[in-house]
């Protein structure tokens, strides 16, 4: 092939991997700002109303029927901030017990919040039970999120920054690689200068998203044309090995683009790899 053949190759690689990774980008990006509306929502008819607007079926409902706004995610759940001297109450109110979410035979990720650690930390000082979930996760209901090391990082890290984060791809409880992305709700509102210390305080609830990569990438790329001559992998690059969301693994140093992706939580890396399925 010329060299001018092989740079037109690659100008259309490029341009069919930024659009892809524009389009991956963009889909998140909506269905985070409505992750954060359910947040309000629940602010609103569960916390700012006596008694709550809002159970366990109405929430799965309302879930359900707005899931069209949340084109990645395959679920949503809401965990509230019980602490320790709260719980038998809390527990009594509920009429059932806050769980810890790996037990050490099913424990997958170990790390502070996790199994063998956690054994000498009890009791924990504050929980973080789901209480509302989309019927397709209704299985983490009652259990604590702050008692998995991936839930327990992005929730500590959500509410003292107030924005929407993301964790890294892991194993989720329903054995599938996700992501999740959790909004905090506050008591009140806060300013936007407001003290690290003072937002931690005021936090009362978490809002997940559930993204299952695999499934809803695959479908979001299917809905492309071209889809058949172009392979796609999406990386989560924040370490230095790159952890892989989407794709097959690739081998060969054959032609390749990189379209950065940014998801919306400067602390994460993401990147899209592009390649032709067939050589010239
Ligand atoms: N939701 C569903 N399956 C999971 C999971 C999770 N977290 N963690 C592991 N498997 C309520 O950030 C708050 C949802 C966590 C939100």
């Amino acid at each position: 092939m010329s060299s001018q053949a092989v740079e037109k190759r690659r100008e259309a690689l490029g341009s069919m991997c930024d659009e892809r990774a524009r389009m991956l980008q963009d889909q998140l990006n909506v269905s985070m700002n409505h992750l954060q509306a359910l947040a309000i929502l629940v602010s609103t008819f569960h916390h700012s109303k006596t008694p709550s607007a809002i159970d366990q079926k109405t929430f799965a409902r309302y879930a359900e029927r707005t899931a069209f706004e949340r084109p990645l995610t395959s679920g949503v759940a809401y965990a509230v901030k019980v602490t320790h001297e709260e719980r038998e109450q809390f527990e009594r109110q509920q009429g059932w017990s806050i769980k810890k979410m790996y037990s050490s035979k099913n424990k997958n990720s170990p790390g502070p919040g996790d199994a063998a650690s956690s054994e000498i930390r009890e009791p924990a000082e504050e929980y973080a039970p789901v209480i509302f979930a989309q019927d397709a996760y209704k299985h983490v209901l009652s259990f604590d999120m702050l008692s998995g090391y991936e839930d327990r990082e992005n929730i500590l890290r959500a509410r003292a920054s107030g924005k929407g984060v993301l964790t890294a791809p892991f194993k989720l409880l329903n054995n599938r690689l996700g992501v999740i992305s959790t909004y905090t709700v506050y008591k009140h509102d806060l300013p936007p200068n407001v003290r690290e210390q003072e937002r931690i305080q005021a936090a009362i609830g978490y809002l997940g998203g559930i993204f299952d990569i695999e499934a809803l990438v695959d479908k979001l790329l299917h809905q492309l044309a071209g889809k058949q001559s172009i392979l796609v992998n999406v990386y989560d690059t924040t370490n230095e090995s790159p952890i892989s969301m989407y794709g097959s693994n690739v081998t060969g140093d054959d032609m390749y683009h990189v379209s950065t992706l940014n998801f919306g939580d400067p602390s994460r890396k993401h990147e899209m790899h592009c390649r032709f399925m067939q050589q010239p």
